[in-house]
């Protein structure tokens, strides 16, 4: 009978055991590397149409469709789920992913790892049912070991549940508002929105992150190279080759890391008049290569004086645009397609930079942008800071923050068109506040720790925070250069742009005076429904936008402390639905939806072009 009941229990704590569900948590460090096939690494994209099921009643895992979906419908990865699904429009709930994909036996003797270029809001991963681990935030990859789940020379099943559930402590921040589908003014597109791979590392060790800072003194160029590895190897070496040069230099590692300075001689500068690139290539072990990895990367610098920007130690000017990724049929899905299009259009209007609101984009943006010279304003996902105002919000808030600080800068520090790290959009203090509340002085602590630490993780490059009318301007204390968002001449004194325009230079001309910063009017427009026109603007004529636009950056000429217009938006886009958002579109863009230029694109193609020749 004891003997029995034993059994039981041992079978019960075994089949416990099978079904527990434990994650582990992904390892930033894990996404470092963009995964790449060489002699030593085998890569393959695993994109495609999917199986996928929605999950409203949260019952996938206890039903265990870890084991297989039934009853599935198809979905094409990338994509979001809200474009492709007419009844899924504004679903925000969990839902499941499903594929399958051969893994050969040569795969064996390999780390195998998938890595989910990124996946909103929050997800957990399954390799033929056995738990993988968890990730939360949209917007930047995760990446898991998965050789332990696998069946080598054989079909396995991955499943990825995902979760679009916005809410109070959460980045970006929900529940304000119980009318909206989303307190933000884009769309909170769900799903897998990038191509996820599987990809092998050698199991002996491999290169885990390279980190590039370059720097350079008259013709002589140096690159500090910090290398890490996953392993013991002890030697290893790295080349760097461009402008008729190679250099090949010895590395020795101490406790996994190598250091070093590399210099270059008549150093070719990277600037987008001439976005040159170096290689740097990486290769673990001395006479046998155990693993190897390369990159390319420019050299040149970024600073700032009182009044303006300079790269390569001259100054510079951003003309540009706020930018989205979202486009009609796959939302925030990348598609190759119109990225280059849109940095076509981009250059065609002579815009020279863009600024990537509110997260980080898909890694082919900056791939592009490095080689095609364009200046990049890259954003964390740290929009709508509203919440801060009671010390356990605040500190929720500040791990997240943080958390997706490091994970952009971590997986895009070597692109040389990055100048400047864009750490939140609008962050608010509690203004109703009670007597003794320190919530405040919380909150700015908070903020500047957040915008300190990103500085020291990459003293290379400049930081800043989108600042609202209503928020606190002493804030832009901890803020390299000063970066306003007006809407004058449009949601205040609306119709009245010549009115609203003084407003902002005399706010301008202060913030000036007390901060002494450069400053970039970095959100600015008006909507303009395509095709609306009339003899006098009126406000949503494409006229009004061209003549709003006009006065502003007149007014920006000038001023010698400002270094940068970014007009909002590039193109029109989708968000939720309100009174102020006809057809759920946000219309200030410069472009439509789908590309075609308004009359404010013409006029700033006039205006720029003109500028360059
Ligand atoms: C802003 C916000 C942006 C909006 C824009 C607008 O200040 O930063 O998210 O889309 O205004 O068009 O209202």
């Amino acid at each position: 009978m004891v003997l029995r009941t034993t059994i039981y229990i041992l079978l019960f704590a075994i089949s416990m055991g099978l079904n527990a569900q434990e994650f582990s948590k992904a390892n930033p460090k894990d996404i470092a590397l963009f995964p790449q096939r060489n002699e030593v690494r085998e890569l393959k994209k695993i994109s495609g149409i999917w199986k996928f099921k929605k999950d409203a009643e949260d019952k996938g895992v206890e039903e265990q469709w870890f084991n297989g979906l039934k009853d599935f419908r198809s979905i094409a990865v990338p994509g979001s789920w809200n474009e492709q699904f007419t009844d899924m429009k504004n679903y925000r709930d969990w839902v499941w992913y499903e594929t399958t994909s051969f893994i050969p036996e040569r795969w064996k003797d390999e780390k195998v790892y998938i890595r989910i270029g990124e996946a909103s809001y929050a997800a957990k991963v399954w390799i033929n049912g056995k738990t993988v681990g968890e990730h939360a935030g949209g917007h930047v990859p995760f990446s898991f070991n998965i050789s332990p789940m696998l069946n080598f020379g054989a079909e396995n099943r991955i499943t990825i549940q995902v979760e679009n559930i916005f809410e109070f402590g959460r980045m970006p921040e929900g529940g304000f508002s119980s009318q909206a589908i989303a307190d933000l003014d884009y769309f909170p597109y769900g799903g897998i929105n990038r191509d996820v791979y599987l990809y092998t590392v050698p199991q002996k060790a491999h290169i885990k992150d390279i980190t590039v800072v370059p720097s350079f003194k008259g013709t002589k160029g140096l690159m500090e190279v910090i290398v890490e590895q996953e392993g013991d190897v002890e030697q290893g070496s790295i080349t760097v080759s461009g402008n008729g040069h190679e250099i090949d230099k010895n590395i020795q590692f101490v406790d996994g890391l190598a250091k070093i300075s590399i210099k270059i001689p008549d150093v070719r500068l990277w600037s987008p008049e001439d976005p040159y690139l170096y290689n740097v290539k990486v290769v673990l072990g001395e006479k046998e290569e155990i693993d190897s990895y390369s990159l390319q990367t420019g050299v040149r610098t970024v600073s700032v004086n009182e009044n303006q920007i300079l790269l390569n130690d001259k100054p510079i000017f951003l003309k540009g645009f706020g930018k989205q990724e979202d486009f009609p049929l796959f939302g925030r899905g990348t598609n190759n397609p119109v990225i280059v299009t849109d940095m076509e259009l981009m250059d065609w209007v002579g815009a020279n930079s863009f600024r990537t609101a509110y997260y980080p984009f898909d890694e082919e943006y900056y791939n592009l942008a490095d080689k095609k010279g364009f200046l990049v304003i890259a954003e964390s996902p740290a929009v709508g800071l509203f919440g801060l105002n009671d010390t356990a919000q605040i500190k929720s808030i500040e791990g997240l923050c943080n958390q997706y600080m490091e994970e952009m800068i971590l997986r895009d520090k070597n692109h040389p068109s990055i100048i400047m790290w864009g750490l939140a959009n609008e962050p608010m203090e509690n203004t109703r506040r009670k007597e003794g509340d320190t919530s405040k002085e919380e909150a700015y602590k908070m903020f500047a720790d957040y915008m300190q630490r990103a500085k020291d993780l990459d003293p290379t490059r400049l930081v800043m925070y989108l600042g609202d009318s209503n928020g606190p301007s002493d804030w832009y204390d901890v803020a390299d250069v000063i970066c306003l968002n007006r809407y004058e001449g449009w949601y205040k004194t609306n119709g009245r742009i010549n009115e609203g325009v003084q407003n902002i230079s005399n706010e301008l001309d202060q913030l000036h005076t007390k901060f002494k910063k450069p400053c970039i009017l970095i959100e600015f427009g008006a909507a303009a429904l395509p095709g609306a026109h009339a003899i006098n603007p009126e406000m949503f004529t494409e006229d009004y936008q061209v003549e709003l636009i006009r006065a502003y950056m007149q007014m920006a000429k000038h001023k010698d402390f400002i270094s940068g217009v970014m007009l909002w938006n590039f193109a029109d886009f989708k968000t939720t639905s309100s009174i102020i958002r006809m057809g759920g579109y946000n219309y200030k863009g410069v472009f439509t939806r789908d590309r075609r230029p308004k009359a404010a694109a013409r006029y700033l193609k006039a205006e720029w072009k003109s500028d360059k020749e």
